[in-house]
């Protein structure tokens, strides 16, 4: 398409928010004039939907009676299907969004062949395979008080619910990572390589965390995987029935502990669990499928781009050398994990601090507790050569 000409029709501000709109559909619907028949407008536009190979449904407005559906053939031309309808009088909806949803992709939910896959992971002794047993209602794995137990990962096909609505996961019960020596054989490598993979191939990690011990370097060294992955991720304080008998501290006093001594995981729910009572069992698996739905959400533009204007204006971002941070738009590209794009005028202007700023914001506006949230800024004037 011409480029220049393209130009002339549209505003560049309109332009850009097309394109942002044609990016992020399944399908568009092409609203045209039916009274005013094909303009130059409308060839604009559809050599753009041609260009972004969407599905696209033709909507002709204002075909207010029986009499104007035929005009409608017109629209025929630029190669999809049309729909005569009457935005103000409610009429020819139903066809037209039958061909809509027909165009869209089928609900992705977890299927027995595709299940959520839920990695267990956590020191040495820490309840893990407890864990997995209480959910299974079995004593599926090997549970000892002898630290290092399960040597290798075990998956665990687990369903809840039948039908339609029945949720498939794969649970993974792996090995405790424990601090490797020099001198330890190749089991004990072998058993820690094979848990780091759980993490990698994993949808949600549930850390698994023993109360009594509270978190270790350990634990941080776990945690850093589970960042460096990039996965949902929920927290499980296990073995609270040991707390609860002394009662020295309370649930809300130990997480105010451990969000400030594991400060990197603020974004992770926390769940206080008993494996071997099975306290709290049906919440954490509540927390996981929250969790879930979180690491493969689509946040519509309008309100990503709504939170963090909002953002923008309650905050103004810091001056750089003088300099300051113009925001203009974001995109999301991706889910898991949720992968952002800022347009930006110099994104070397966005300091740390502001970047946690945005991506907390966004977090909390937007609901997107335990899932990890990249962001990639670009300079506004990448938009037109920006590689995927
Ligand atoms: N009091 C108490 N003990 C628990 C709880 N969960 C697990 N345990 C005990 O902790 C010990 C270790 O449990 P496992 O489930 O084998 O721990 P793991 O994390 O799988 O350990 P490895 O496989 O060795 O990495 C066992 O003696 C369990 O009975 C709990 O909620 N409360
Ligand atoms: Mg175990």
């Amino acid at each position: 398409m011409d480029n220049k000409a393209a130009q002339d029709v549209f505003s560049v501000g309109t332009r850009s928010q097309a394109e942002i709109a044609i990016a992020d559909a399944n399908v568009i619907i092409f609203v045209t004039d039916i009274t005013a028949g094909i303009t130059p407008l409308d060839r604009e536009v559809a050599g753009l939907l041609r260009q972004s190979g969407r599905a696209v449904v033709i909507a002709a407005n204002k075909a207010d009676n029986e009499g104007l559906d035929a005009q409608a053939s017109e629209f025929q031309k630029f190669g999809y299907p049309v729909f005569p309808i009457a935005a103000l009088h409610n009429r020819g909806f139903d066809a037209l969004l039958e061909a809509v949803v027909k165009q869209l992709p089928p609900y992705e939910s977890d299927t027995e062949q595709n299940p959520l896959r839920v990695a267990i992971v956590g020191k040495p002794n820490a309840g893990k395979s407890s864990f997995v047993n209480r959910v299974l209602k079995s004593d599926r794995v090997i549970v000892s008080d002898i630290p290092g137990t399960t040597r290798d990962s075990i998956e665990v096909p687990f369903t809840i619910g039948s039908g339609p609505q029945a949720r498939h996961y794969k649970l993974i019960d792996t090995a405790g990572l424990r601090k490797l020596r020099r001198a330890e054989d190749a089991v004990e490598r072998w058993s820690v390589m094979r848990a780091q993979k759980s993490i990698e191939d994993a949808d949600v990690v549930v850390m698994m965390i023993d109360a009594e011990q509270g978190p270790t370097e350990q634990d941080k060294k776990i945690a850093g995987l589970v960042l460096e992955a990039r996965k949902g991720c929920v927290v499980l304080i296990n073995k609270w029935d040991l707390a609860e008998g002394e009662e020295t501290v309370t649930q809300k006093e130990y997480e105010k502990a451990f969000r400030r001594e594991m400060y990197f995981l603020s974004y992770v729910p926390i769940v206080f669990v008993s494996a071997r009572e099975g306290t709290n069992i049906r919440k954490a698996i509540e927390s996981i499928d929250y969790v879930a739905a979180q690491i493969s959400t689509n946040l519509p533009t309008s309100t990503l781009n709504r939170i963090l204007h909002d953002a923008v204006k309650r905050v103004a971002p810091p001056r750089v050398t003088g300099k300051k941070l113009k925001f203009y738009y974001a995109t999301q590209v991706g889910e898991r994990p949720l992968r952002f794009r800022f347009f930006v005028n110099q994104p070397k202007l966005c300091t740390p601090s502001y970047q946690t700023y945005l991506i907390n914001t966004l977090r909390s506006a937007a609901g997107l507790e335990g899932a990890p949230i990249v962001v990639d800024y670009r300079s506004s004037h990448d938009r037109d050569g920006q590689k995927e």
